[in-house]
Parts: structure tokens; C-alpha cells; sequence
């Protein structure tokens, strides 16, 4: 079962097995593109499109060794999983401190941000290794993680600073982004609960987890990025316009 060769075949009729592959080769020439758009905008935008280019190259690498991993032995890379999550959401954090940093964005913010996302990896990390018995649990003390973090940016200091800024085209970013950690986010708890012991087990194959979430990342680290990458084009475009 671990031969070289069942790394190199691709079954036709593994639809896990084709997201791992897409999601590589999407997260990678994603990370080339924000890359190299960097030279395109102004001075103030290009780490936010950096952190974006370093986002979906940590997942390129990532998904690089999920796959194989995926392919010679169809069980699911949740260690490799977890680690590239565990590097890419506090950088999505880092998104949100850089967006709001012109306008007045603390360290401390940031931090807040970092302990959640940190809580909500650890408690998911925990629930979906130690067994069908407290999945439930690990599951809803995560999702406090991640509800606070959605509280930070539709409440909390994020969207105080997005109010104050004045901005139209950083309300406009961070209504996008409320978006993606909404709707896109909450894909992610879903495909935790097809685990045994949790909600929709049964409903779903356990391995359908990765359909989730290959699913989930492939949108928001590629459009999180591209929201971002629109508003520094935009806004570029029109500094220029202002000088010319
Ligand atoms: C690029 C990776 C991203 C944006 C990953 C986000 C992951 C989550 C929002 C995970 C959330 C979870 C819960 C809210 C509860 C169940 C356990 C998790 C970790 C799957």
C-alpha cells in the first residue's frame, strides 16, 4: 500500500484524492501571483500582499506532503493539517492587524486575535485525535475561539477601527472579509462534525473531512487574499490618479 507507485496514481474515482491535488497547485500559483503583484502597488500595501503570498505557500507546501500522504494511505493528514492551520490563521490575524494599522491597530489587538485562533486550533486538534467520547466538547470550546474572533472584527476593535478609519475602500475589504470568516469559516466546523460521536456522523463518510476542508481552505486563503489584492490595487490606482 506504500509504494511509490500508489503515490503517483490518482484514482478516478476519489474525489478527496483530486482536491489534495487542485489545492496544491491552486495555494501554489496563488502565492506567485501575490507574489509578484507586490510590484504593482503602493509601498503601504505590499506585506499585506506578501502575508497573502506567504498564506497560500505555507498551504502549497502543505498540501504537497498531504497528498502523498492522503494517497498512500487514505487516511487523513490531520497532524500536517493542523500544523499548516496552526502557521496560516494567526497570518489571516496578521491580514486584519495590517488593514487596520494605519488607522490605529494595537500589537494587543493583534495578540487577541492570535490567542483565539490559537485556542480554537488546539481544542480542534485535541477533539478530532482523542477519540469519539469528548468530541462534542473539544468541538463547542473551539467554536468559542472562533466566535470570538468573529466578534473582534464585527464588534470588537477591528470593526471600531474600521468605523473610525473613513475608509470606503477598508469598509469595503473588511465587509468582504466578514464574508469569508462567516460563511467560509463555518464550512470548517461542519467537516469536523462527520467525526464519530459528533453531530452529523453518519451523514457523511469520516474521510469526507477533507472534502470540507480542502474545499474551505481553497476559499478563503485564495479569496482572502484576493479581497486584499483588490482593495491595494484599487486604492493604488487611485493615489496614482491623485498625483497625476
Ligand atoms: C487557512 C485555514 C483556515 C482559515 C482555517 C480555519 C479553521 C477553522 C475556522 C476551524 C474551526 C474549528 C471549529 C470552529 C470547531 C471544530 C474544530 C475546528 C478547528 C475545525
Amino acid at each position: 500500500m506504500n509504494s511509490l507507485l500508489d503515490i503517483m496514481v490518482i484514482p478516478t474515482d476519489d474525489p478527496i484524492a483530486f482536491t489534495f491535488f487542485t489545492g496544491y497547485m491552486a495555494m501554489f500559483a496563488s502565492s506567485i501571483f501575490f507574489f509578484f503583484e507586490r510590484g504593482s502597488v503602493d509601498g503601504k500595501w505590499k506585506l499585506s500582499l506578501l502575508v497573502s503570498a506567504l498564506i497560500t505557500g505555507i498551504a502549497a507546501v502543505h498540501y504537497y506532503y498531504m497528498r502523498d500522504y492522503y494517497l498512500a494511505t487514505h487516511e487523513t493528514p490531520t497532524a500536517l493539517r493542523y500544523i499548516d492551520w496552526t502557521l496560516t490563521v494567526p497570518l489571516m490575524a496578521v491580514e486584519f492587524y495590517l488593514l487596520t494599522k494605519p488607522f490605529g491597530a494595537k500589537g494587543a489587538t493583534l495578540f487577541k486575535l492570535i490567542v483565539a485562533a490559537a485556542a480554537m486550533l488546539i481544542f480542534g486538534f485535541i477533539g478530532e485525535t482523542s477519540g469519539v467520547d469528548n468530541n462534542i466538547m473539544w468541538g463547542v470550546l473551539s467554536t468559542l475561539g472562533y466566535l470570538y474572533i468573529v466578534y473582534e472584527v464585527f464588534a470588537g476593535d477591528i470593526a471600531k477601527l474600521t468605523k473610525l478609519s473613513n475608509s470606503p475602500a477598508l469598509a469595503n475589504a473588511m465587509f468582504l472579509l466578514k464574508i469569508f470568516i462567516t460563511l467560509g469559516w463555518s464550512i470548517y466546523p461542519i467537516g469536523y462534525m462527520v467525526l464519530p460521536g459528533n453531530l452529523l456522523s453518519g451523514v457523511f463518510e469520516v474521510k469526507s473531512i477533507d472534502l470540507f476542508y480542502n474545499l474551505a481552505d481553497a476559499i478563503n486563503k485564495i479569496g482572502f487574499g484576493l479581497v486584499i489584492y483588490s482593495v491595494a490595487t484599487a486604492e493604488t490606482a487611485k493615489a496614482r490618479k491623485a498625483v497625476a
